[in-house]
């Protein structure tokens, strides 16, 4: 009776495989996946369990092939690649091409987010609302934010004073956060940050704190100021072409795991902030300073005008900024009192 059973369940299992994947004799659908940091690092975390509940979801009728650690696409060359083909999905930060995102880095703005989980809800609904052309060539799949940035350093941060002159690794919106603040960015992906903290081109970075355990920062960098300064918005995209061959039971699971898939990496990026935190402190000594009231006051004083700077660059692109930005703090609010600061 047993085998029957089972054999019962193997064969329903290769009919819905085949009926998602639109044909029995088919096999797997293989799909490309680029990532461009180190496989312990939050995207390729994300990348792996998105490919894990694809297999699962298709009954295996769609297999992925992750490339981690910029071994398909690296971080710069990310978008276009997936644009031109060379992968069939790709994970790219959008604050590594400034100019070219000018709605989805509403969330490099001075906003005082103080979690991945909201700020990658707020992302994902206003890209849902607006439609920005920004993505236009492409299917998106997943649209989250990392934690707020704070400053990781091999000197002591402990006011405004400390940071001035100081060179500190940062991108996108965070280098103009520390250029602001009088310290020095070094501007570049997060992938070549161990090399230069190495040589110590840099004196520390500006950035979300899990950075600490996945690239073990907390082996160099033994003070962390905490800001709560700007987040970086990330995006999980699709080649047009390869999402238009896709079957379309394929398609639904896509659809399904797409803001459920943002969601489940900021609450993952939150909760790892922590531990990350957690062995930084306990295992690595960090010690742990926060910005006097003063400070923080003076802090966002010299970031506003960041805020007016985004709004003409973003009506210039043809977008109502100052909608967006409305909208981007109603959001932040309702997501807050759903989910907590
Ligand atoms: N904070 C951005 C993006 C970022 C944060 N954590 C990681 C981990 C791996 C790659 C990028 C990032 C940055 O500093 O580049």
């Amino acid at each position: 009776m047993k085998i029957a059973k089972f054999f019962g369940m193997f064969v329903a299992a290769c009919v819905l495989g085949a009926a998602v994947a639109g044909s029995a004799a088919a096999g797997p659908l293989t799909l490309s996946y680029a990532n461009f940091p180190p496989a312990p690092t939050f995207p390729c975390v994300q990348m792996e369990r998105w490919k894990a509940e694809v297999e699962k979801r298709t009954a295996g009728a769609v297999e992925v092939q992750t490339y981690p650690g910029g071994t398909l696409l690296g971080a710069k060359n990310m978008f276009d690649g997936v644009k031109q083909g060379m992968a069939d999905i790709g994970c790219l930060c959008m604050s590594y091409q400034p100019g070219v995102f000018p709605l989805t880095t509403v969330l490099e703005l001075p906003v005082n987010f103080t979690s991945s989980t909201v700020a990658s809800m707020v992302l994902w609904d206003l890209w849902e609302k607006y439609q920005p052309k920004e993505f236009a060539g492409v299917k998106v799949l997943a649209l989250f934010a990392t934690a707020p940035t704070n400053v990781m350093s091999r000197v002591p941060v402990k006011g405004l004073a400390d940071l001035q002159g100081l060179e500190l690794r940062a991108s996108g919106g965070a280098s103009k956060v520390l250029e602001r603040l009088g310290a020095v960015p070094v501007s570049m992906p997060m992938s070549e940050t161990p090399e230069a903290l190495q040589k110590n081109l840099v004196k520390g970075l500006l950035s979300s704190l899990e950075v600490m355990k996945d690239f073990k920062y907390a082996e160099t960098c033994k003070y962390v100021t905490m800001t709560n300064f700007q987040t970086y918005p990330f995006a999980v995209v699709m080649n047009r072409d390869s999402w238009n061959g896709l079957p379309d039971g394929v398609k639904k699971v896509f659809d399904e795991l797409r803001r459920e898939q943002s969601l489940w990496t900021g609450q993952y990026m939150d909760a790892h902030v922590k531990e990350s935190m957690d062995w930084s402190r306990k295992e690595q000594g960090v010690e742990v300073f926060s910005l006097s009231d003063a400070d923080l006051a003076a802090a966002h004083g010299k970031l506003e005008p960041m805020i007016a700077a985004w709004k003409e660059r973003v009506n210039k692109a043809g977008l109502p900024a100052d909608a967006i930005y409305g909208a981007a703090l109603e959001l932040k609010a309702r997501y807050e009192a759903q989910y907590g600061k």
